[in-house]
């Protein structure tokens, strides 16, 4: 078995230091529209550029960027800054092909950094790394195939081979890709889900029934208070900036639960509105509470405590009696659960003061409709479900479910991650799989496969053979990517269905496969005509999205077409007319239609103007559970005692990123500029440890009595609680450990590390 500290590492931190300057007063206007622009123009061209107008038109394509939804209105310019850029990254006029991996080695290559391995452009051709030699180079499709076939055919068992999905991926690849890997007898379907909203849908299904949000866009503009927890909507979703706007300017109150404070949530500029371009724009947040990184269980166990507090004071002013009484069980215990919480804990543990929970807590009393909206500071925990259900404990307590303006908002990241799961994308049997095996005539296996978590442990432990990727940058999404590393370097074979070079494909297994694709903003042209393929934004709305650009090179597949040729290479006895079904996605979709629930009339109800909503019984008033009944769910408060001199690390996305994808090392709204390796520490805890601003510090990250370093970060003094700090991702990922993860949903807990700093430059 090989060693991680057998190899250098494979991000290595890059030269240079940040400069710091002052945090913008307000999110988007016009700074942000002209960011945008230009970085679309020096990317793509104005030809090219032209197609924004394109981008979430009913007649378009749908953004490649987040998963928050259109609007019914839309307007030409329906889109924001970040989904510009992420347009604008695909649509690129630069490409990567087999001069370039003929230039540049791997070893040369990783010295880079993600930034540069992007900028470098579109990839163009199938290229495939021989064992031992240290170049890609040039491969035809049918070899490509016949070498994954003969691989995946020479393995012990199907459950040796992983195949790893993001979240950008269209219902049509997701699901031909679910029944070939089922069909070639395994359920190891991990995907970033596992990353990412994992606790949504696990905590939400256990609580209401289903594992998905239960709010309508229309919702916003109905909600009397709206709590945005651990999630950053000016630099993630800033569309969603729109929407609160109108519930504000509604009369609809905000509450930004964060340990940061970040520049969108505090004010914003409308940038398709001018009135708002030469003023001063809108303050979001009525209230901000600085939770302390982990804090969220605690800081809502107190709100709930404070407001069972006021219900005792008036009777039947603050909880819905009623529907607790007729639609939840579990809130006795719920209840005396709370009455064992010391509220002086609580509060030392949320990091907040007990007038700031009374303030936050007044405003829900009096609520008619509240919506609470979270993301990663939520989910990434070790207590991730229990957040999860923390939250939806607190809306059960108002009934505010079912009801307009009022429910559940977990906001997706990817951009179809919510379709990809709808449609099979999971390493469990979904409830339709014997159809599927009947439809196919197979029988569908059984066992549950690998997560990421499970795949990354069985790769180190040589359990694994083959990683095939539909999309992602599975070695630097993951946490511990050193140790991830060596299990992917003991792969036979990887394989990476991609459209831009990542970090992935530097760490092939023996043998390694890129596969070029097309993507979003791609004209996709098969025998049965142009193609659209569709997607289900984070409110559970399917729709269209078609390409309209040349694509960058002849020799790129569509993913439907390489999952069909995989699957005719392999599956030697397979029944389906796998060529058939690529040929036209119409006839995808109707096998959807006929397998699973929700998609009747798929290829119909899609081509309408504003696609359809698949059926969300808690959004009707029904929790599909026994009796009818959402569950209060109570769990044990995290220890968030910290050793002296230790800190709680959580990590973020900067402005100029897509994940993993980097396209500038600027971070406009939070001031850091220029480079990505930094820490972001309180004054006083920089004064603690000596610490100039700036200087050079290595982190080392301690868990289960395993020690991962880094150094090459500047310290950077921002407004961040005592005791936490924050790096971003994925720089700081060789720090989270792998076997880190959310009881229950299996994410690992990017968002809380325990980790001590050192200064290393001289003097310090
Ligand atoms: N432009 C752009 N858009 C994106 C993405 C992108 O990278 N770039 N990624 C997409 C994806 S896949 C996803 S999942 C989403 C992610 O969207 P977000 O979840 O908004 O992204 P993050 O930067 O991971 O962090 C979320 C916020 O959690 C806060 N936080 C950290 N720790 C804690 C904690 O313990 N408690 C609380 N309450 N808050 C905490 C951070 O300060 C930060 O504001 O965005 C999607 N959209
Ligand atoms: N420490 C830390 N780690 C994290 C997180 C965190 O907050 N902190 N967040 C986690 C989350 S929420 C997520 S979702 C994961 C993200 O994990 P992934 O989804 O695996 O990563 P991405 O960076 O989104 O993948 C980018 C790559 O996708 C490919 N790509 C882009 N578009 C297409 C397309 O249309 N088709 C195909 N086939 N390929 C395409 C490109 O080659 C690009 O390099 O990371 C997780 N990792
Ligand atoms: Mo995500």
């Amino acid at each position: 078995m090989s060693d991680a500290e057998d190899f250098p590492p494979v991000n290595p931190a890059q030269d240079g230091e940040p400069i710091i300057r002052p945090q913008p007063a307000a999110a988007a206007g016009w700074s942000a529209v002209r960011s945008s622009l230009s970085y679309t123009w020096s990317q793509a061209g104005v030809g090219r550029g032209r197609a924004l107008l394109r981008l979430n038109q009913t007649d378009g394509f749908d953004c490649p960027g987040c998963a928050w939804p259109d609007p019914q209105r839309r307007a030409v310019t329906e889109f924001c800054e970040n989904g510009a850029r992420a347009m604008a990254d695909e649509a690129t006029q630069r490409r990567v092909g087999p001069s370039f991996f003929a230039t540049y080695s791997l070893d040369e290559l990783l010295q880079r950094s993600d930034q540069w391995l992007n900028a470098q452009g579109r990839l163009t051709h199938p290229m495939y790394r021989a064992p031992g030699t240290n170049h890609y180079q040039p491969i035809s499709w049918d070899k490509a195939f016949e070498t994954i076939a003969t691989t995946l055919n020479g393995l012990e068992s199907p459950h040796q081979a992983v195949f790893y999905t993001s979240g950008r991926t269209s219902n049509e690849a997701a699901f031909l890709y679910q029944a070939f890997v089922r069909m070639f007898g395994t359920n190891n379907l991990p995907d970033c889900s596992n990353l990412c909203h994992e606790s949504s849908g696990y905590g939400l299904s256990e609580s209401i029934g289903i594992g998905k949000g239960t709010v309508s866009l229309e919702d916003f503009s109905k909600a009397s208070v709206i709590v945005v927890i651990g999630q950053n909507p000016g630099t993630n979703h800033p569309r969603m900036l729109s929407a609160l706007q109108e519930a504000k300017l509604g009369g609809a109150k905000i509450i930004s639960i964060n340990p940061l404070e970040e520049v969108g949530l505090t004010r914003f500029k409308h940038p398709q509105r001018l009135i708002d371009m030469v003023g001063r724009g809108t303050a979001l947040a009525d209230l901000h509470l600085p939770v302390r990184v982990g804090g969220d269980y605690a800081l809502l166990c107190a709100i709930q405590k404070s407001l069972l507090e006021r219900e005792a004071k008036a009777p039947a002013t603050v909880l819905s009696e009623d529907f607790i009484e007729h639609r939840t069980q579990g809130f006795e215990e719920f209840k005396a659960f709370l009455a064992t919480l010391d509220m002086d804990r609580l509060l030392a543990d949320a990091g907040v003061s007990a007038s700031d929970i009374e303030m936050a807590s007044e405003l829900l009393a009096r609520s008619s409709g509240t919506i609470v909206c979270w993301a990663m500071g939520i989910t990434q925990h070790h207590n991730g479900v229990a957040n999860v259900q923390a939250i939806v404990n607190l809306l059960l307590m108002g009934g505010h479910f079912g009801r307009p303006g009022a429910g559940a908002c977990p906001v997706r990241g990817h951009s179809n991650v919510q379709g990809d799961r709808t449609v099979g994308i999971w390493e469990k049997l979904p409830p339709w799989g014997d159809v599927l095996g009947r439809k196919l005539q197979f029988s569908p296996p059984q066992e549950t496969g690998f997560d990421v978590v499970g795949a990354i442990e069985a790769m180190q432990a040589g359990r694994t053979g083959v990683l095939v990727a539909m999309g992602g940058n599975f070695l630097s999404a993951s946490p511990d990517t050193e140790r991830v590393a060596a299990g992917l370097r003991q792969q036979r074979l990887t394989v990476y269905v991609s459209t831009k070079l990542n970090r992935s494909h530097l760490v092939p297994g023996a043998a390694g496969l890129i596969l070029p694709c097309l993507g979003r903003s791609d004209q996709d042209v098969q025998p049965g005509g142009k193609q659209f393929v569709t997607v289900e934004n984070s409110m559970g709305i399917v729709s269209r999205s078609q390409g309209s650009l040349p694509p960058p090179s002849d020799q790129l597949l569509s993913e439907p077409r390489i999952v069909a040729r995989m699957a005719e290479a392999t599956l030697k006895d397979s029944t389906v007319d796998w060529t058939d079904l690529a040929d036209d996605y119409d006839r995808i979709r109707d096998l959807i239609s006929s397998v699973v629930p929700g998609f009747e009339d798929y290829n119909q109800q899609v081509r309408g103007s504003h696609g359809f909503s698949l059926p969300n019984p808690v959004h009707a008033g029904q929790f599909p559970l026994p009796g009818g009944r959402a569950r209060f769910h109570v769990h044990e408060l995290p220890d968030l005692q910290l050793a002296r001199g230790r800190f709680w690390l959580t990590t973020l996305r900067s402005h100029d990123q897509f994940n993993t994808t980097i396209y500038t090392a600027n971070d406009r709204y939070r001031g850091v500029y220029g480079h990505r390796w930094v820490v972001l520490m309180s004054e006083e805890d920089m004064v603690s440890l000596d610490l100039e601003p700036l200087a050079k510090v290595e982190i080392v990250s301690h868990y289960h009595g395993v020690q991962r370093r880094l150094s090459g970060f500047s310290a950077v003094p921002y407004g961040i609680p005592r005791g936490n700090v924050a790096c971003y991702f994925p720089e700081a990922n060789p720090l989270i450990p792998w076997d880190s993860f959310a009881v229950g949903s299996r994410t690992p807990t990017s968002k809380r590390v325990e980790v001590s700093i050192r200064g290393t430059s001289i003097g310090s």
